[in-house]
């Protein structure tokens, strides 16, 4: 899987996500100045659409500028007719570490208080000091960038496929989670770290988690927040595959390769008659089902997969 330098992926993204702030902009901790990598790689291998987290040395955590990215590349993405499927990977060790715990927006700030007054502020390992939480509604982050988001990877009009290359952990693993078909390389791991943290899982993890593996793996997952091996998440059905690490880049290339040569429209409307269908009543379903069916049936792909299959020669797939 080759990666490339795009000055588009590395400029401002949406503008007035949040009052007062720029998300391509915002001075999310130790991003890169500019001149230096950017934080998110923007790659297209034929009909495949190449994004990669890239800050290796936090793990890939998440900052607000890299969130902003990483959407804005999704719905370039989206509005280009020339991609009909997106990989998600991470350089280096980990595929994401979650949010980065030391970006200004979310990161716990203290004022200091005259002597005598009553202190919040103490924490374990630090001296007795006259101080306060200055509050901070850290719920913003999850308004103004993981939403927008966590919806925009699910409303893809394109297949998705994540190539977990690592530690997915926090907002990371959930947005891995989050992608249509998951793989991971043997090394790789799903943290739910934010219990750990004193948080709730967030990033669409109490939509996802109970989905994919029920209810009593679910709260072990993000009650106790420990490590789930790649192997161990793919025999409990939380994600699809799990390979030898160096088979991951070439193994995901094909699957959305694989993905990228299918009808696009079928594809993503099952993404979402499966979704509809968890809440839905069998006759439901089966009506939601029928008009689905009705739709495609007019389609340009439907008409070709039936050609294609009579004429015993490949499809040549169209609609998005
Ligand atoms: O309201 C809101 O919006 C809040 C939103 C929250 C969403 C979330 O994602 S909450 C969860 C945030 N993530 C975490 O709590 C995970 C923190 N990281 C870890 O627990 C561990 O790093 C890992 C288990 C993921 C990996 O451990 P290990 O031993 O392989 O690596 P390490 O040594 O801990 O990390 C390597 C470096 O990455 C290290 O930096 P250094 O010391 O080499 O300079 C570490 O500080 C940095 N790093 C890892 N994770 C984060 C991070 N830096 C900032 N933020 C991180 N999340």
């Amino acid at each position: 899987m080759s990666t490339a330098h795009d000055p588009e992926a590395n400029r401002s993204a949406n503008p007035g996500m949040h009052p007062g702030a720029d998300p391509g902009s915002s001075p999310g901790a130790g991003d890169a100045p500019s001149g230096a990598d950017p934080v998110l790689l923007v790659s297209q291998e034929g009909a495949v659409r190449v994004l990669t987290l890239n800050r290796p040395q936090a793990l890939n955590a998440f900052t607000t500028p890299m969130l902003g990215q990483l959407r804005h590349a999704l719905d370039d993405a989206a509005a280009d007719t020339t991609v009909r499927a997106v990989l998600v990977t991470g350089a280096g060790r980990a595929f994401c570490a979650g949010q980065d715990l030391n970006d200004p927006y979310i990161k716990p700030e203290f004022e200091e208080l005259p002597p005598g007054s009553s202190s919040t502020g103490t924490l374990a390992g630090q001296p007795e000091t006259h101080r306060r939480a200055k509050p901070k509604d850290i719920g913003h982050l999850l308004d103004h960038y993981y939403i927008p988001l966590a919806l925009r990877l699910r409303s893809m009009p394109v297949p998705t496929v994540c190539a977990v290359n690592g530690v997915a952990a926090g907002a990371g693993a959930n947005i891995a989670l989050g992608c249509d078909i998951v793989i991971a390389g043997r090394s790789a791991s799903f943290i739910q770290a934010f219990s750990r943290i004193g948080l709730v899982p967030d990033c669409g993890g109490t939509w996802l988690l109970t989905r994919l593996v029920g209810r009593a793996r679910a709260l072990q997952l993000t009650l106790l927040g420990d490590k789930l091996p790649a192997e161990q998440a793919q025999q409990w059905g939380l994600i699809a595959r799990c390979v030898a690490d160096e088979e991951l880049p070439a193994a995901a290339m094909a699957l959305a390769q694989q993905l990228a040569g299918m009808p696009t429209r079928a594809l993503v409307q099952t993404r979402a008659a499966l979704d509809e269908a968890m809440d839905l009543e069998l006759e439901d379903a089966l009506r939601l089902e029928a008009r689905l069916q009705s739709q495609m049936g007019f389609a340009h792909d439907y008409l070709e997969g039936t050609a294609a299959f009579l004429d015993k020669r490949k499809p040549n797939f169209k609609d998005r």
